[in-house]
């Protein structure tokens, strides 16, 4: 007799995922880099909130490669990250934001997966208890990925060019990306491509649970999230199409402003209420700030499995090729729409 169901049928992030390899959507080796990648993100869940208790707030001291200070945090969530991906053994080269080049992981014994990561995104806003996120992507190994041959790649050796090879691969090569938001909630939004599921952490047990299937974006939205500090110094007309959302028009109701400075955080509120995140390129960093590799295309492959669009300006995110590890571009990202009409004004 069919089991009487109780109702109560709870999904949790490991019992989805076991759920999509029984259904042929991945591989056990893939199954068990996600499952590390979560196990990562609850341990980042726990410092971040705990953050000013266990004395982990504050700069660390160093500077990244990136030129900026390192949080005691960020370069705490890397080695979790590193660690957690180190002993799936299904991981064969990792690419951080907080490390200067790609890495070989030497215990990778099957599946050896390429995952590409900003462990710790908006660590500036830690101190402040602002949202902040953990960002990923994962590429199959691709040795005959052709990056232009660069005086600095060829200068390396064959190991350490073999990993930079691996690892530039454009997103539309990527078979998984997700986040981790660390805000009010613990939100995993996660896409295997095939839509977009989000997770949310039971404190009570510690587990992601399922609570939201095949997310889709709205397909317009009347808010634009840009950091107009800047605005002086972006391209003419960039400045065009922001004075014209604030025009209240027929409607009467111009755009709302929202932005709080943690990509992860201004991308989930895009996602779910529509509208149009952009970090352009300005008169101060031509190519934006924002890194192509472990934030702009794995953001640009989940807003695309929703419905939305992933664009520098011209064209789409996933279509770059990367030339280098921490490459920028610029990023417009949201409703497709509004990144439509974004585009006519840069045309
Ligand atoms: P700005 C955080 O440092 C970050 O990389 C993103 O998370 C965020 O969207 C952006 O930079 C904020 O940059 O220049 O507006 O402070």
């Amino acid at each position: 007799a069919a089991r009487k169901k109780s109702g109560y049928e709870l999904q949790t992030l490991t019992s989805w995922l076991l759920r999509q390899e029984m259904k042929g959507e991945i591989d056990t080796e893939l199954t068990i880099v996600m499952s590390s990648i979560a196990m990562a993100c609850k341990q980042i869940a726990s410092l971040v909130q705990r953050a000013g208790i266990s004395n982990l707030t504050g700069v660390q001291g160093a500077v990244n490669i990136q030129g900026e200070d390192q949080k005691k945090l960020d370069v705490v969530s890397n080695e979790v990250f590193s660690n957690c991906l180190r002993s799936s053994g299904r991981t064969g080269i990792i690419a951080s934001e907080e490390e200067d080049v790609p890495v070989a992981v030497e215990e990778s014994y099957s599946g050896n997966y390429v995952v590409v990561f900003d462990p710790l995104d908006g660590s500036s806003n830690i101190d402040a208890a602002v949202s902040t996120g953990s960002i990923f992507g994962i590429y199959s190994p691709n040795d005959e990925c052709i990056v232009e041959d660069s005086d600095d790649i060829s200068a390396l050796g064959s190991e350490e060019q073999r990993c930079i090879v691996n690892v530039c691969q454009p997103g539309s090569n990527l078979l998984a990306a997700g986040y981790c938001m660390y805000s009010s909630s613990v939100i995993f939004v996660l896409t295997l491509g095939k839509g977009v599921f989000a997770f949310t952490l039971d404190p009570m047990y510690g587990e992601f649970v399922l609570t939201q299937e095949n997310i889709e974006i709205p397909k317009s939205g009347k808010i634009y999230s840009f950091n107009e500090g800047n605005y002086q110094m972006w391209d003419e007309n960039l400045k065009k199409y922001i004075d014209d959302l604030k025009d209240p028009g027929p409607s009467g109701k111009p755009y709302s402003a929202r932005y709080i400075g943690s990509l992860v955080g201004d991308f989930h509120r895009t996602l779910l209420y529509g509208g149009i995140y952009g970090y352009p390129r300005d008169a101060k960093s031509k190519n934006g700030k924002l890194r192509l590799l472990y934030e702009c295309a794995p953001m640009s492959f989940i807003v695309e499995q929703a419905g939305g669009k992933g664009s520098d300006g011209h064209q789409r995110v996933l279509d770059i090729q990367p030339t280098e590890i921490h490459q920028r571009v610029p990023l417009y990202i949201g409703s497709k729409d509004e990144v439509d009409k974004l585009e006519k004004y840069l045309a």
